[in-house]
């Protein structure tokens, strides 16, 4: 294997491979592939005790509405096999204090902040949109159009094209050009490519994929659903194969469109699984309530799963799994399988490909 001493924008150890772990999404440059989920950690105090927030990608704040809304009645959450299901019904303290409060903490520390935004209405996204377009050092929009814990499944936008579309292309021609605008998909849909290019055509920069799916627990106790709400959102790596399959399918239909893989990451080869599908980043959210550190962890053992595969830059990566049959592993992957196979040992046992495959 390459020898390897210091590498990338976390960490920076002795011993850690030496990778170009930068990323595009649109014309904004990041230092690492990996974002937090909105959601799982508000808008990114609560993990500043566990790592240095600004050697990561972006913090993707809560989705935060025009008001401050309390959200669904409790209990909202449920643990389900290999996930979660919430039913947190976008709580949160409204645009306004958002901006004054929580966007300069994260500015003030020098975090590239993705601000998550969702409405019951196009206009309502307008308005958002309106607010965040004077604050300053915003590095990108999120728009949620997928969030399922809403009491109208109408108003989940990203189930209907021309919708979704409606709400992108209201916003984008409101957040200044530089900005991208990120539109956060459904996987509760039957055609994802379809609703990608309407948003797409309608002005999103780029995709996150995917947003929970909607679920339902009953308590076997009560004979009752789990949570007040009665359906939640399922995450966790319940929904993996999920996620990869909708970037695998997007990355196939839309290859220029930057990704943001979002479901179960919560390892570097979690995360790699994304990337070779197409992924551009990736953000990790369910993994964060076992692991607050695990945002900074998955850079650290993507940044060494793609050393040890032989890739010098990151985005050599994206979407190579997508490469025809017919065409052999690139030289710098054949080489780094052999080179692991002459040295007999750190060979992972569990790697995908044997370097006969290498041609
Ligand atoms: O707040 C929520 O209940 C929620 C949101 Br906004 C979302 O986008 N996805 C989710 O699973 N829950």
């Amino acid at each position: 294997m390459t020898a390897v001493i210091g590498y990338g924008p976390v960490g920076g150890e002795p011993g850690e491979p030496r990778i170009d772990m930068k990323t595009w999404i649109g014309d904004w440059v990041l230092p690492s592939p990996v974002m937090t989920a909105s959601g799982c950690s508000a808008n990114g105090k609560e993990l500043d005790a566990f790592f240095d927030l600004t050697r990561i990608g972006a913090v993707v704040t809560k989705s935060v509405m025009l008001a401050p809304r309390s959200g669904r009645a409790t209990p909202r959450m449920a643990e389900t096999p290999s996930g979660m299901l919430n039913s947190i019904g976008l709580q949160g303290p409204g645009i306004e204090s958002f901006v004054e409060n929580d966007l300069p903490w994260l500015r003030e520390r020098g975090v590239r902040a993705v601000v998550s935004i969702a409405g019951g209405s196009v206009e309502e996204y307008g308005k958002l949109a309106q607010v965040l377009r004077y604050c300053e050092e915003i590095s990108a929009v999120e728009v949620n159009i997928s969030c399922p814990n809403v009491a109208d499944r109408g108003q989940v936008f990203a189930c209907d094209a021309k919708l979704a579309a409606d709400v992108v292309s209201n916003v984008r021609r409101i957040i200044p050009s530089e900005i991208p605008v990120i539109a956060k998909l459904s996987p509760d849909v039957t055609d994802i490519v379809g609703i990608a290019y309407s948003v797409v055509k309608a002005g999103a920069t780029a995709l996150s994929l995917i947003n929970t799916t909607l679920g339902m627990v009953i308590d076997t106790e009560t004979l009752r659903p789990a949570l007040a709400g009665v359906t939640g959102g399922l995450s966790g790596p319940a929904i993996r194969p999920i996620a990869v399959r909708c970037v695998w399918q997007v990355h196939e239909a839309l290859p220029d469109i930057p990704i943001i893989g979002i479901g179960g990451i919560g390892s570097g080869l979690d995360a790699l699984q994304f990337i070779l599908a197409g992924a551009s980043a990736v953000q990790v959210g369910t993994m964060t309530f076992n692991d607050p550190s695990a945002p900074q962890r998955v850079h650290i053992e993507l940044a060494r799963a793609l050393a040890e595969r032989g890739f010098g830059r990151f985005t050599d990566a994206i979407g190579y799994a997508h490469r025809p049959h017919e065409e052999p592993l690139s030289d710098f992957v054949a080489d780094a399988w052999a080179e692991d196979d002459r040295a007999g040992e750190g060979a992972d046992p569990a790697r995908p490909l044997s370097s006969g495959a290498a041609g």
